[in-house]
Parts: structure tokens; sequence; C-alpha cells
């Protein structure tokens, strides 16, 4: 099994840390490269990471690749609920992904524009409902949902895309698991 992702990918690291300890192989892709652009162009038209490669099969985005592990590992679903926390920290890391594109573009995202207010809309409703849920302790057991909440949040802080002192719970969530070896394996500033 071979993953190909980057070490500062969310989306990837959500998967790497629901792979620890089963045996896999990380093959590392610098996707803004002409090489392993090249790379990632052959298997996935999509053009972004994770995928994965396995017993003939190439999967690409991360929900589809965690169900095929799932099926794979004899893991149970998540549930409706724990699937509509994944679609808004998703949804979350989707516009972050979109507003540091434009910011590497020369662009200035805090301009009054509608793109940039829908954006910031989004992330703003959407990081209340998930402190919420941190706080009521819904994402006190480890499992995929708390792994992509991490892989967001220190993603957030790694890149400085947003102050969270507005989100104590969401904070200390972080800090509860910041010293888990695989959490610091991961670690996007390892890149
Ligand atoms: N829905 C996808 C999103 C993956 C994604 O956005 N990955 C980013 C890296 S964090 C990417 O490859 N971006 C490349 C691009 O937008 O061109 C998933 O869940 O895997």
């Amino acid at each position: 099994m071979i993953l190909y992702g980057s070490q500062t990918s969310p989306y990837v690291r959500r998967i790497r840390l629901f792979l620890t300890g089963l045996p896999y192989e990380f093959s590392k892709l610098n996707i803004l490269e002409a090489a392993d652009r090249d790379v990632l162009a052959a298997m996935n038209p999509t053009l972004r990471i994770p995928m994965l490669e396995d017993d003939g099969h190439i999967i690409f985005d991360s929900g589809v690749i965690y169900r095929y592990l799932t099926a794979k590992t004899n893991v149970s679903a998540l549930s409706w609920y724990q699937e509509n926390q994944l679609t808004v920290i998703n949804a979350v890391n989707d516009s972050l992904v979109m507003l540091f594109q434009c910011s590497r573009s020369g662009l200035d995202t805090n301009e009054d524009k509608l793109f940039y207010n829908l954006q910031r809309e989004r992330i703003s409703t959407s990081l209340f409902v998930l402190e919420q849920q941190a706080a009521n302790a819904e994402f006190a057991n480890w499992r995929y949902p708390a792994m992509a909440l991490y892989s967001l949040l220190d993603w957030i802080v790694f890149r400085e895309l947003l102050e969270l002192d507005d989100y104590p719970a969401l904070l200390a969530f972080m800090a509860q698991h910041t010293q888990q070896p695989m959490v610091a394996a991961t670690d996007p500033r390892l890149a």
C-alpha cells in the first residue's frame, strides 16, 4: 500500500494518522514541482493529494480513501452525525486552501470581495460549530473525525492562517493530542 502526499497537507495527514500501525509506504510529492506533478497527473486528474495505491487500485480523495481503508480493515463506518462533522471540517479546510492559494498568488484576501467574504463567513460559522462540539467533548475519542480536526487546526497554526484565540475548546483539544507520537511524526514542520 502506497500513500502519495506531502508532509504539510492536512488532508494527507489525517490519512497518515489513521494508518498509524498499518504497513504502508509514504511517497512524498511536491505537487508544484514539474516532475512530481507529472506523477500526480498520471494518477489523479483532479491534481490533488492524497492518493492511495493498493491492490491494483488508485484511490483519490481523503474521504474515499478513508472509506476504502475502513472496508479493508473492518473498522465500523462513521455515523451520519460524524459524516456531518467531517463535512464541516472539510468546509473550513477547503476554504482555507483556496484563501491560501489566493495569498500565494499575491492577492489580498482581506479585501471586501464576494469570494473572500463567502470563504471567511463559512470558516467562521463552521469553526463556531466545531468549537461547540469540542466543548461538548465530541472529539474526545481519537477517531477519524478527531484526526481530521487536529490536522486542520495544526495546519492553521503552522501556516498562520487564523488566530484561534476565540476557540478555547479547539485549542484545548489540540493541546490534549500534541504529545502523541503519531502526531509528532506527522508534524508539517518536519517538511
Ligand atoms: N477533497 C480532497 C481535497 C484534497 C486537497 O485539497 N488537497 C490539497 C492539498 S492540502 C491539494 O492537493 N491542493 C492542490 C490544488 O488545489 O491544486 C480530499 O479530501 O482529499
